[in-house]
Parts: structure tokens; C-alpha cells; sequence
């Protein structure tokens, strides 16, 4: 058996959580990731029958039955992960049709995966619908996002094209715009659920006042998608204040998402 803490998956997410933090996006125990690992991933580093502890999820996610995710912790700070990554994080399995969680390592102290953790398995299902490739959720508190909720409509074409103009790649990275959810209470499975409903058409959602939900295919990627979302947010955040002179136009959106190839959202363009 080799050994968990050089597995990639490992490294990876030690560096994901220490970065993260370091941009100020999770403050305290703010934020979450879950990973979905391949079988063969986990059974290199783990023997899978030797199960920890069965943690009830309070929830039912039949389409994850079998499935190993690798999770942050509850009241965990991502500040912390890369000093002690077995308390931090944890490896489990999901049984019972999503009831339980079979924790196979980590939570070394007796904690339990993310509060949030409805919300990321529910999305995981949502995603994997749209896209097989999906392996990766990341929630976490970039604060010109959080403040663009306070002062920008919540409205998604508007809140998407905002963005759009912000930065010239933005629609390259993600043409099929950022969804957004008014304020809920977190940690339920109603907000996971509204949540999940989100991330079927697009790979961010953001959370009123609250941060933003990022999904993709590998920890660098849902990393860059939340920054590139983050970065436009900031720049809004600077300019919302004082007269547009300038902006891109919907004709420059479109040429741009025409030449490096990517579907805009339908409607989302005054074209
Ligand atoms: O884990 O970010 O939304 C702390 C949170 C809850
Ligand atoms: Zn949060």
C-alpha cells in the first residue's frame, strides 16, 4: 500500500486549500471542496474494507452510491490543512443510497465532513449529469463576489453580462454564465438542493451574501474559474462607482466567444 500523504490527490488538495486561503477567500472555517476519486485512485492508498466510522448524512443521493469523495472537514480551516491534512480532511464512501458516509481516513479527531456537505453531493450528482468528466466542488467567501451581491441586481443575465464586460476572458471561461441564488440559510438540504437545480446549467452559482459554489474537472480548474469570476467582481467592485466610458460591447463578446470556440448562453447576448 503506498502512501496517502504523496498521493496526487493528496498534494493537490493540501495546495488548493493553503492557496485558497492565502487569497483571502476562506476566512476562519469558511469554504469547502469535495473531490471525487476513482476507485483504483483510493484502492492504491487505502484498504476500502476497513471502514472508520458509518457518519449519517441526512439525505438521499442514490446516483453517489459506492462512490469515494474526498472531503474538508466541519470547523476546519483551510489555514490548517497542510499541517495536519489527516484531522482536516477525509476520505469516505457513500452507502445506504446517500444516507451514510463510510469514512475509510481522516477526521482523525472525530469531526465529520463539511456542513455544506448536501450541497456538494448534490451537486456532484447535478454536475456529473451534465458533464461525466466532473469530479471536483469548491465552495468558499471571495469577498468582491459577496460584495457584488450587495449592490448589483441578482438577476443571472445581468449579473452574468456584468461579469462578461469585466474582464475579456471571462466569457471564454465561462460562456454559459454564473447562476445565483438570493439569500438562503446554509448548511440545509434545501439550499443544496437549490443549488444542485443551478449547477445543471452552469459551473458557478453564487450565493447572495454569502460566496460562490464552483464545480469542475480537477482542482486547478475550478480554482481558476472561481478566480476568474473573482477578479471581474473586483474590478466591477472599482469601477461601479464612477461613469463607464468604456466597456466591452455584445459584438465584442460575441467575436471573442466565436473565435476561441465556446457556446455563449442562449440569450445572454443583445445579438
Ligand atoms: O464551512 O463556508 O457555508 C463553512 C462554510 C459554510
Ligand atoms: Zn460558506
Amino acid at each position: 500500500m503506498k502512501d496517502i500523504l504523496n498521493a496526487p490527490f493528496m498534494v493537490e488538495m493540501i495546495r488548493t486549500t493553503t492557496n485558497m486561503y492565502a487569497h483571502g477567500w476562506d476566512e476562519r472555517n469558511g469554504g469547502n471542496i469535495s473531490l471525487l476519486l476513482d476507485d483504483a485512485e483510493v484502492e492504491d492508498y487505502l484498504d476500502t474494507s476497513a471502514v472508520l466510522r458509518r457518519i449519517p448524512t441526512g439525505f438521499k443521493a442514490p446516483e453517489l452510491e459506492g462512490k469515494y469523495f474526498f472531503v474538508t472537514g466541519t470547523g476546519k480551516y483551510f489555514k490548517n490543512v497542510q499541517y495536519a491534512p489527516d484531522v482536516n480532511l477525509g476520505i469516505v464512501r457513500i452507502a445506504d443510497e446517500g444516507g451514510t458516509a463510510e469514512l475509510l481516513w481522516g477526521f482523525a479527531d472525530g469531526g465529520k465532513f463539511t456542513s455544506e456537505f448536501p450541497a456538494h453531493m448534490m451537486s456532484h450528482v447535478a454536475r456529473l449529469k451534465a458533464d461525466p468528466k466532473n469530479r471536483v466542488v469548491m465552495h468558499c467567501h471571495p469577498a468582491n463576489l459577496l460584495a457584488m451581491t450587495y449592490v448589483h441586481t441578482l438577476d443571472e443575465r445581468e449579473f452574468t453580462r456584468t461579469l462578461w464586460q469585466m474582464c475579456t476572458e471571462c466569457v471564454v471561461v465561462f460562456p454559459e454564465g454564473v447562476s445565483v441564488l438570493p439569500w438562503m440559510l446554509c448548511g440545509t438540504n434545501e439550499i443544496g438542493e437549490a443549488t444542485a437545480e443551478k449547477m445543471l446549467v452552469s459551473r458557478l452559482t453564487v450565493w447572495s451574501q454569502h460566496g460562490i459554489y464552483g464545480a469542475g474537472k480537477d482542482l486547478d480548474e475550478t480554482f481558476g474559474l472561481i478566480e476568474t469570476a473573482e477578479k471581474a467582481a473586483e474590478i466591477y467592485m472599482k469601477i461601479a462607482h464612477l461613469p463607464r466610458l468604456n466597456t466591452i460591447t455584445d459584438e465584442q463578446l460575441h467575436i471573442t466567444a466565436e473565435y476561441f470556440g465556446v457556446r455563449v448562453r442562449e440569450g445572454y447576448l443583445n445579438i
